[in-house]
């Protein structure tokens, strides 16, 4: 399936050599060099500046140790990371994620794609991401605070807002946002808002972060929808894993726009609806009460819960595949072509391996990489810095409207980039390749960096 050449392919290798195990990052690595083969030709003085290499090269990778005591006075030990990938566009930015199976090969390969998708937004910011392997299920508030505030006392020496502004990712929400920026504050001494993104609207946050990720998604997916395929999500089956931040507001904007999703999931199972999910029940679970999925089907009667089942089962028109990296395998795929899905659209990073993308593509689905399709999320960060430079704040339609202008020029850069190398539709290529081609021609004339 790879169009590398040989000279690409060498560079592959070295990094998979220098990096071992770190199995999600290779896959990130190798998604983005397979699109360059067609770059390289034109653009030769990328190999002679090894601007791959040296974009695959974090500038920094920090790993420390976070102590904190559980509510038994038993002292806990965590590990904690930041990668700060790439400063050519501005200060690092990228989340943090808090889950179980967290370690140095998930957070390069978030760091990494980070560099290309804030490129696209266009607002000047860097690639980072960080994270650690603590587990918040089943975590008292208070373990979560004293969590929070252990990561942050390491940390806060790494960061400040012309340096790397962290934000959250999967487990990490304005409640931890909060815990960690009250602890940044009372170190250094500095109401320096613009330190952190995701904050809570009474300290410097932004209105439609909270939606951001989602409704950006769903802004692009309609697009994909108008370009390509002359239509618009009035009256779509669609399905959107995960039951998170991302997944909860894109449900919301496909139920505003006249879509119909049908199915939402968890790491345990999936919810099943086909009168479409009540979203007022959702929220309510996940963002108030902080319950499983178990909890909906009992409110509701026409939902059925399957333990363990595959959400992707389901007959749809358009996938939106928002919980964790490689939910989509080449099964999933097939059985989504089969059963006639048309569009998939990727809220969260990297859900789809890479056979399953290679099968969409081949069967005409439409495919959009997160990189592209969930940069709402960062765009609406970089508006909140925005925000908190200017000591402003901005109304909820202003700051959605920037929003909806940012994903459509996202997705603009990546269709008519995908028609210059004459693959028109082809977002997997468009993406990568115009992320790609605005850091390395960035990078290019501040020297050997
Ligand atoms: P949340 O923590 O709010 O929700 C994550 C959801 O995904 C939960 O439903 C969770 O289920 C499920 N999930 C997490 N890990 C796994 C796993 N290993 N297997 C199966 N299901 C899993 O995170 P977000 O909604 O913020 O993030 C979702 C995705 O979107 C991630 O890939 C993230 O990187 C990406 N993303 C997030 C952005 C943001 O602004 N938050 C921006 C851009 C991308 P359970 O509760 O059972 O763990
Ligand atoms: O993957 C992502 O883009 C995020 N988790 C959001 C990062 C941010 O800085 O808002």
């Amino acid at each position: 399936m790879s169009s590398m050449d040989s000279k690409v392919s060498a560079i592959y290798d070295s990094i998979v050599k220098r990096n071992p195990g770190e199995v999600e990052f290779h896959q990130a690595v190798r998604e983005v060099l397979d699109q360059l083969d067609v770059v390289l030709e034109r653009h030769p003085e990328y190999l002679d500046q090894k601007v791959i290499e040296r974009i695959a090269e974090p500038e920094r990778m920090i790993t420390f140790r976070v102590p904190w005591m559980d509510d038994k006075n038993q002292i806990q030990v965590n590990r904690g990371f930041r990668v700060q990938y790439s400063s050519v566009l501005g200060p690092y930015k990228g989340g943090l994620r808090f889950h179980p199976t967290v370690y140095s090969g998930i957070i390069k390969f978030l760091g990494f794609e980070q560099i290309f998708k804030n490129a696209l937004t266009g607002q000047g910011i860097g690639g980072g991401k960080g994270g650690s392997d603590f587990d918040p299920k089943g975590k008292s508030d208070n373990e979560v605070m004293r969590f929070c505030q252990s990561f942050m006392t390491e940390l806060y020496r790494h960061i400040n807002d012309f340096t790397d502004v962290p934000a959250g990712d999967i487990g990490v929400g304005a409640r931890e946002i909060g815990y960690m920026f009250g602890q940044y504050k009372r170190i250094v001494n500095r109401y320096e808002a613009g330190v952190l993104t995701g904050k809570g609207l009474a300290y410097g946050g932004s209105l439609v972060r909270t939606e951001a990720t989602g409704y950006g998604l769903v802004y692009f997916t309609d697009e994909v929808l108008r370009k390509n395929l002359g239509t618009s999500f009035e009256g779509k089956k669609c399905i959107v894993s995960g039951s998170g931040n991302v997944a909860i507001y894109a449900i919301e904007k496909i139920q505003e726009l006249g879509g119909k999703v049908i199915a939402c999931s968890d790491s345990n199972g999936y919810i099943h609806d086909e009168t479409g999910i009540n979203l007022d029940t959702l929220k309510r679970i996940k963002e108030v009460e902080r319950k499983r999925l178990t909890s909906y089907v009992e409110e509701h009667k026409s939902a059925k819960y399957i333990a363990g089942g595959n959400i992707w089962e389901i007959p749809c028109d358009v996938a939106l595949p928002s919980a964790t990296q490689n939910e989509i395998n080449l099964e999933s795929a097939e059985i989504l072509i089969k059963n006639g899905c048309k569009v998939v659209t990727e809220g969260a990073n990297m859900p789809t391996t890479p056979d399953a993308v290679h099968a969409f593509i081949e069967a005409n689905v439409i495919y959009a990489p997160g990189k592209a399709s969930n940069a709402g999320g960062v765009a609406t960060s970089a508006l909140e810095m925005q925000q908190n430079a200017s000591r402003d704040r901005w109304t909820f339609d202003y700051a959605d409207q920037k929003l909806k202008s940012i994903m459509l020029n996202i997705h603009d850069q990546c269709y008519n980039t995908a028609a210059e190398y004459n693959v028109i539709g082809n977002y997997l290529k468009g993406a990568n390749i115009a992320g790609f081609c605005i850091v390395a021609d960035t990078m290019i004339p501040m020297g050997l960096i």
